[in-house]
């Protein structure tokens, strides 16, 4: 599954709360492809090389979990994925269908 997601870090691993400055909202173009979600920086193109950025962002989802981030009313659309790692990302999808396809896939992987 692909497609742009746009990523809040909330959590850093062991859950420790990411610190102010590297919170911000940034948009990749999401690819799961296994058990890996790589989040690719910069305009999409199909025949594009993933870059050294963009595998430090990739996340496994081995042991993830994803869930409608029901308690986030500021942008809509909004899935947690805490990962086996206790990190937590926020990903906003583009409409509502979306959202619920990436946590269905993450989630039975
Ligand atoms: C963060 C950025 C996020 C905001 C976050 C800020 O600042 O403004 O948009 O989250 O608030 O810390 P920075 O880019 O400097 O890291 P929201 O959009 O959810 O408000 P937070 O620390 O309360 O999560």
């Amino acid at each position: 599954k692909n497609g742009f997601l746009v990523r809040k870090v909330h959590a850093d691993s062991d859950g420790k709360k990411t610190p102010r400055g590297k919170r911000g909202w940034k948009t990749f173009y999401a690819i799961l492809k296994g058990l890996i979600l790589y989040l690719q920086k910069g305009e999409y193109r199909p025949e594009k090389q993933l870059s050294d950025e963009d595998l430090k962002n990739a996340v496994s989802i081995h042991h993830s979990l994803a869930m409608r981030a029901a308690d986030y009313s500021k942008r809509p659309n909004v899935f947690y994925l805490r990962t086996a790692d206790w990190r937590v990302f926020l990903f906003q999808a583009p409409n509502a269908e979306q959202m619920q396809s990436w946590i269905t896939r993450i989630n039975t992987v």
